[in-house]
């Protein structure tokens, strides 16, 4: 078991966070070149070792094929595409299936959100043309999330979405690996220290949108965000992290894994997520339950893995569980390394009043409320896309 949550703030041990911006072994300061051809990847790399697992080099061929268009989508204001990512590798096959709407009035290749959907992508909007793949029977209920995904927003605001169904890559339970992407890469061990895990394979999958992204030419590939809520808020900051063709990343509610600083031990806690998700992370992750301070990194290095590119932090002031105060501490530790790189980022350690978003390059707000995406949330992400179109 696991011990009882922390929600008070003199609670939280003293630590010390690593610096990203640490001295070379040599004692030679951080260059913007020393972090871009050195220290960048010395960082990602432990990432990849100590919390969510490598990302194999060598997977699947993957082809596209649109199997469902139509240019009167959203009572004629989108273009709605449904396309299957057909993966082929180890000789197994899956199917990814991407859910795209592009706002019909564009002057050309338009900027897009992506990211991953909980239950399915029905259930993001009553469109009764969207596809229902697999079992049907036990399908989530068309619309039923659709409060997460305000489409017509983000089509009148100029970009497009695409997003598909995280268990299309990783079936979000501990016994999901099989079922998911995982056969098809050479050598898949999940007992090595370093296989990567869900959160790993719901990044990966992220990244093939991107490759989705550049193969339409109706979209923008070099204008893409990437967000996600929660576990899928985890998943975009691990995407946008290793991947830097995505402009932009935004993290909602993210929490213990994502953006909260895990040494606070506020709320979730290295141990509380291993034990609940023993599938998300990789295996040497779950040797540091309740010795946080032996990590050689922490949450805030993940964030700076963004720069210099516009980042979003969102907290909820309700969502004691993800640590509203180490998501944003998080993000102020990362703005080192954005102003190393020539940007600011933010400048009081002190956290916003509630529903007042700060920040330029690196945004930041916690909105009243629970644990979850909103409309207020969707508003703030828009406004900050259109600001670094
Ligand atoms: C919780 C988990 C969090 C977060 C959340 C969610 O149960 O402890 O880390 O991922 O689920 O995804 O909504």
């Amino acid at each position: 078991m696991t011990a009882e949550p922390v929600y008070d703030e003199t609670l939280v041990p003293a630590h010390t966070l690593p610096d990203p911006l640490a001295p070379f072994p040599d004692g030679s300061i951080i260059t913007a070149a020393g972090w871009r051809n050195v220290r960048r990847r010395e960082i990602r790399n432990l990432f990849a070792e100590h919390v969510y697992g490598r990302t194999p080099g060598e997977g699947p061929a993957v082809a596209f094929r649109i199997i469902e268009s139509s240019r009167d989508a959203l009572g004629g204001k989108a273009v709605r595409k449904q396309v299957q990512a057909v993966l082929r590798g180890n000789g197994q096959t899956r199917t990814l299936n991407l859910l795209v709407y592009i706002p019909a009035q564009r002057d050309g290749p338009v900027p897009s959100f992506t990211g991953l959907n909980f239950q399915g992508n029905q259930t993001i909007h009553p469109d009764p043309a969207i596809r229902v793949p697999g079992a049907q029977v036990d399908a989530a209920p068309r619309g039923s999330k659709a409060d997460r995904w305000p489409l017509e927003a983000i089509v009148d605001r100029g970009f497009a979405l695409v997003t598909l169904h995280c268990n299309d890559l990783f079936p979000d339970h501990p016994q999901g690996r099989a079922a998911g992407i995982a056969p098809l890469f050479p050598q898949d061990d999940v007992q090595t220290p370093d296989a990567w895990g869900a959160i790993g394979m719901w990044a990966w999958g992220l990244s093939r949108v991107l490759d989705y992204c550049a193969a339409d030419p109706d979209l923008d590939a070099t204008r893409v965000a990437v967000v996600g809520h929660s576990r899928l808020g985890k998943a975009a900051l691990w995407a946008g992290a290793q991947d830097q063709r995505f402009a932009l990343v935004i993290s909602n509610n993210s929490g213990c894994g994502g953006a909260a600083i895990s040494r606070r031990r506020f709320g979730e806690t290295v141990a509380a997520i291993n034990q609940g998700f023993p599938h998300w992370f990789c295996p040497r992750f779950h040797t540091y339950n309740d010795r946080e301070d032996a990590l050689p990194i922490d949450q805030h290095m993940l964030l700076a893995l963004v720069a210099p590119r516009p980042l979003y932090v969102a907290s909820a002031q309700d969502d004691l569980w993800a640590d509203p105060r180490g998501e944003y501490l998080s993000a102020f530790h990362a703005t080192p390394v954005y102003e190393l790189l020539g940007h600011t980022g933010l400048t009081s350690e002190a956290m916003p009043p509630v529903n007042q978003p700060v920040g330029s390059r690196i945004g930041y707000h916690i909105r009243s409320g629970p644990h979850e995406i909103t409309a207020y949330d969707w508003a703030q992400y828009l406004r900050f896309a259109a600001k670094h179109r």
